[in-house]
């Protein structure tokens, strides 16, 4: 085992809500049972590659910042990859987080050639399995990249140039066999520009039937070789387009409809693509499980004044708990779980800022598992429950049994009928989350 983080205990302890150690968890305790299931189980963290050892902390404004040795110019990209992957296992077993996301090019660049670029991926892909043998932990899903190269700068499979498609096809078939060789338990798709700059160039009607034949290409696959896993989508309405096709969980679910994939394939939702297409987090979660598309999280956080993806890690206990109690209340995930897709700022240099970041964002899901799972069942659920039960009245079933036709209920309402206000309560059932957070131990 690599010693690159080497101010950092061999793993980080839970020490309780006292503590002032800022490398143990607070809230995290993994074997804590809440709500019938440890909290290790609840949560299924992972961390992701490609933030946390494939980005140097480069935008568009300037190069790189952060101490990651391994990403420098080198004749030896072999080498390179090697040491990344040490030393991201010995991040991973420090941290305890029991999973990890990927990449095909998080693992190994891009070589002279596909078959050159093939056989470092694959390398890397053993290498992985053995590492994950050593430590015990687990990949939550893998993933293409099939947006940085430049020959996907109008698309993957939306490309207008049937070649690209083909191309996208081949990294996914290698990404999603790799993902199962090493027990994946979900295959992600994100569009990344699947989408467009214009319509003048653009024909959505093509481009979106082409979409759904990768799909459907994805799914024979994924049967063919036996993979167990979800296939799964993840929405974003822009952004590196000026248009993503998967543009929010709403237009996931519509899609799927229209081309006869629902079922096949479900939604990995990111807190800050949310908030990106105007809804939170939590409607977004609430919508996919109402559809039946819920499959995983991408756990992160955007900026209140700032309309990008800026992939923070998670801090709003609020705002998460609002999500967890949407994940609760729709059973929690089955092979899904809480990928931290989100980046260090520029200015953490330190090598153990990666861990703060990860520590804090794990008490802060934590705390909010706490808080949720105390809300789950009790006021909030029976104040929503008696706020619908006059459709559970003979009169209200009437109605949603197709028995009332407009003209009965016209005739009711001139014989009378005369609605009675109700209180939505709205600021007493925002109390009742305040307290659940306070009250959280
Ligand atoms: C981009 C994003 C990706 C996906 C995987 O916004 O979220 O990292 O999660 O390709
Ligand atoms: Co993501």
């Amino acid at each position: 085992m690599t010693d690159f983080f080497d101010t950092v205990p061999e793993r980080i302890a839970y020490e309780g809500p006292a503590s002032d150690n800022p490398l143990a968890f607070r809230w995290y305790d993994a074997d804590r049972v809440v709500a019938g299931k440890r909290m290790e189980d609840h949560l299924r963290f992972a961390v992701s590659y490609w933030h946390s050892f494939s980005w140097d902390g480069f935008d568009i404004f300037g190069a790189g910042t952060l101490d990651r040795p391994w990403l420098a110019p080198t004749s030896d990209p072999r080498a390179a990859a090697h040491r990344k992957m040490d030393v991201a296992f010995e991040f991973l077993e420090k941290l305890g987080a029991p999973f990890w996301c990927f990449h095909d090019r998080d693992l190994s660049p891009e070589l002279g050639s596909f078959v050159e670029t093939s056989a470092l991926f694959d390398e890397m892909v053993d290498l992985a399995g053995q590492h994950m043998e050593r430590t015990g932990m687990r990949l939550l899903w893998g993933t293409a990249n099939a947006f940085s190269h430049p020959r996907y700068m109008a698309g993957a499979a939306s490309n207008p140039d049937p070649e690209v498609f083909a191309y996208a096809a081949a990294q996914v078939c290698r990404a999603l066999e790799a993902t199962h060789r090493l027990g994946g338990q979900n295959y992600v798709l994100w569009g990344g520009r699947e989408g467009y700059e214009t319509l003048l160039n653009t024909d959505m009607g093509r481009e979106q039937a082409q979409l759904a034949r990768f799909l459907h290409l994805v799914i024979e696959h994924k049967r063919s070789i036996g993979f167990p896993g979800m296939i799964l989508l993840e929405p974003k309405p822009f952004e590196p387009t000026k248009h993503q096709y998967d543009y929010d969980v709403a237009a996931v679910h519509a899609f799927l409809q229209r081309f006869d994939l629902l079922g096949e394939v479900h939604v990995n939702i990111e807190v800050n693509h949310a908030t990106l297409s105007g809804h939170d987090f939590a409607h977004e979660v609430a919508a996919a499980f109402d559809a039946g598309v819920f499959g995983s999280i991408d756990a992160n956080a955007g900026d209140d004044r700032l309309g990008w993806d800026l992939d923070r890690f998670p801090v709003s206990v609020e705002q998460m708990t609002l999500g967890m109690l949407e994940i609760l209340r729709g059973g929690g995930f089955t092979t899904g779980g809480l990928n931290f897709d989100a980046k260090l700022r520029r200015q953490s240099v330190d090598r153990d800022d990666l861990f703060h970041a990860h520590i804090g964002g794990m008490d802060t899901m934590a705390r909010s598992l706490l808080a949720a799972s105390a809300l789950l069942d009790g006021e909030l659920s029976t104040a929503r429950d008696a706020r619908y039960a006059g459709w559970d009245s003979p009169f209200g079933q009437s109605i949603a049994s197709g028995e009332m036709t407009l003209r009965s209920l016209h005739d009711q309402v001139e014989a009378g009928l005369e609605p009675t206000p109700a209180s939505g309560r709205q600021e007493a059932l925002e109390t009742l989350v305040a307290r659940a957070i306070e009250r959280a131990s």
